[in-house]
């Protein structure tokens, strides 16, 4: 889906800022009174303030008026939404035009003609942020009586992460033309000495047009390369590297009966990405991945879009030395797959298929007994929708260098297997640029219990010796960890290894003598053990902490105020560790660390 930009012949209108606001029912057809107002984007969760509001679980309302454009007879009227948690349902001037499932990708509503021939529109949205075992990411859902009769909704997170909702990503208004770019798939063959390029542009048109014509322009705002029948040849090109990022341009315009009816500009990169040998190449050279899981959270917005923290994370991020992060656990902003691209920042994609594993937060169970998860999990609909949705949004990332089918599904449980097999064929399939798929294996699935690392190109796990496993005996937990990491790499030689979370909670402020957990001398110990142990796995491409900062959890015996194994508070100041962590990644260059 194309990210809604500004050309000659798209207009474009943001409806950001205060909306009317309702938890509970409202009739589209009737006015949303003004008593409680919302910000879009953000969370509603944190703004609201009052406690039984912050937790409420059901429908939600947010209306406001807009005033309707110049609309020419070929152009229609469009309302974009980059995300609303988790299900929506559109309304304009009282009357339903669409409804959409899942939190965490786009979509787009045309007006019909007749809704705009008076001089402004009422924009109504229903969202709802009730999570189940059919919905992803998976809730615990259930519904409790109360003292006066009424039934109040409840959902228990079957994940680490509060459950914030509301409309999170910007509201567009735009006017395009009927006859327009509906999409574009760019991919490029490079040639074996990286010299040049063979691209493949495909544009998709909302209807017949005489002629397509894809200019592409460098940096410098040079023209480059113009294509013939979608191809395009680039001599000399300028790869995308990583932490050196370059971006061409492709501008991209129709034509009916001689004359330009639409023009988009998609910027993209130039790179490859292969798996082999235990590595993890890009354009040609093994890579060293050094980086964090995240989350989209902040004070006061919560999940919402915060420009300026994603750009202040990337700062800190390339301060530190790391190149790379991975969208845990849904995917993320459009804006900052953008920005990512910009920077060079490598970027492991995930879809919000997290909590597929039978009550396992109620539980806290750790021992590797099957719950009989995959007879009772009923997502596989709204797993391959967001699948779908995620490689239409993200496939021209350069950024992008690999899918993630699950976070820590109970892939050690009877039925994994059959469940995960045709959803990583369906990255396959869809993925344009063929990247790899990946899934973000749990503590419990080891190399002997686990059920389907062998669907995947590159083995990520999340590991926790000496904190959740031997909790704060560094001993016992690096002999753990090398004893693992050496059965994956003998069960499956040819896989790259990369570990996708490892990480303890940690308190700033609180200091100790002795190894004791939760204190800032904890954390520091616990870093160097894990690095040491990785250091000694030649199959080991990369570590990505957990977690950048400290987030925003459901109350758990184990959580205060929210999970602290960030190397940076929530408010983004550095914990002691910060030190080590910029003086080992500084001297680990970006590729050929682990050269074999
Ligand atoms: C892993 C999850 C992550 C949690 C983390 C933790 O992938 O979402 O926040 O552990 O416990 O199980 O800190």
């Amino acid at each position: 889906m194309l990210y809604p930009i500004l050309t000659k012949t798209r207009s474009l209108y943001d409806l950001s800022g205060l909306w009317h606001f309702k938890l509970g029912d409202h009739d589209p057809k009737e006015l949303l009174s003004s008593e409680e107002l919302m910000v879009v984007p953000t969370s509603f969760n944190d703004v609201i303030v009052d406690k039984d509001k912050r937790n409420y679980i059901g429908d939600f309302w947010y209306e406001r008026f807009v005033d309707i454009p110049e609309i020419a007879e070929n152009a229609e009227l469009v309302l974009r939404f980059g995300s609303v948690t988790h299900n929506a349902t559109i309304y304009v001037n009282g009357r339903q035009l669409a409804s959409h499932k899942g939190g965490f990708t786009p979509f787009e509503v045309v007006v019909p003609e007749d809704l705009y021939q008076d001089s402004q529109l009422k924009v109504s949205v229903c969202a709802n942020n009730v999570l189940d075992y059919t919905t992803l990411p998976v809730g615990n859902y259930s519904e409790e009586f109360q003292k006066d009769g009424s039934v109040k909704k409840v959902v228990r997170e079957n994940f680490d992460f509060f459950n914030y909702a509301g409309i999170h990503r910007p509201v567009k208004l735009m006017v395009r033309p009927k006859t327009h770019i509906s999409d574009v798939t760019i991919t490029s063959e490079l040639s074996d000495d990286l010299a040049s390029a063979e691209l493949s542009i495909a544009v998709e048109t909302s209807a017949a047009v005489d002629a397509i014509s894809v200019s592409i322009f460098d940096e410098d705002r040079q023209l480059v390369a113009q294509t013939r029948d979608g191809h395009a040849i680039l001599d000399n090109v300028r790869l995308w590297e990583v932490l050196d990022a370059y971006l061409y341009t492709a501008h991209i315009e129709l034509f009916v009966d001689g004359k330009v009816v639409d023009t988009y500009d998609e910027p993209f990169g130039v790179r490859c990405v292969d798996v082999a040998d235990g590595q993890f190449f890009i354009n040609h050279k093994p890579v060293y991945f050094k980086g964090f899981g995240k989350h989209e959270d902040t004070f006061i917005n919560g999940r919402g879009l915060n420009e300026a923290a994603n750009l202040m994370d990337m700062n800190l991020l390339k301060e530190i030395g790391a190149n790379s992060f991975r969208t845990s656990h849904y995917p993320y902003s459009e804006e900052m797959m953008r920005l990512a691209d910009r920077m060079g920042i490598l970027v492991i994609d995930e879809i919000p298929a997290v909590g597929l594993f039978q009550n396992f937060t109620a539980t806290l169970d750790l021992s590797p007994k099957d719950l009989g998860t995959w007879s009772i999990m009923k997502t596989k609909e709204a797993h391959e929708q967001v699948i779908r949705e995620l490689v239409k949004r993200d496939k021209n990332h350069p950024s992008v260098v690999m899918w993630v089918v699950a976070n820590e599904p109970a892939s050690h449980e009877a039925g994994a297997h059959a469940y995960f097999e045709p959803l990583v064929a369906l990255y396959k399939t869809l993925d344009p640029q063929k990247r790899p798929v990946t899934l973000v294996n749990i503590l419990m699935a080891t190399p002997d219990r686990d059920e389907v690392m062998d669907l995947v190109d590159v083995i990520c796990l999340n590991r926790y010796y000496a904190w959740y496993v031997d909790h704060g005996d560094l001993v016992r937990g690096e002999a753990g960890l090398r004893k693992e990491l050496l059965e994956w790499q003998s069960k499956f030689p040819d896989k790259p290894i990369l570990m996708t979370e490892y990480g303890a909670d940690t308190l700033p402020g609180l200091h100790s003598m002795w190894d004791i957990p939760y204190t800032e001398e904890f954390q520091c110990d616990f870093y160097e053990m894990t690095h040491g142990v990785f250091d000694e796995i030649p199959n080991l491409v990369g570590e990505q902490v957990w977690n950048f900062a400290d987030f925003e959890t459901n109350l758990m015996i184990f959580r205060v105020q929210g999970n602290h194994k960030g190397l940076f508070s929530r408010n983004r100041q550095p914990k002691q560790v910060v030190r080590d962590f910029k003086k080992r990644w500084t001297a680990i260059p970006n590729y050929n660390y682990k050269k074999k």
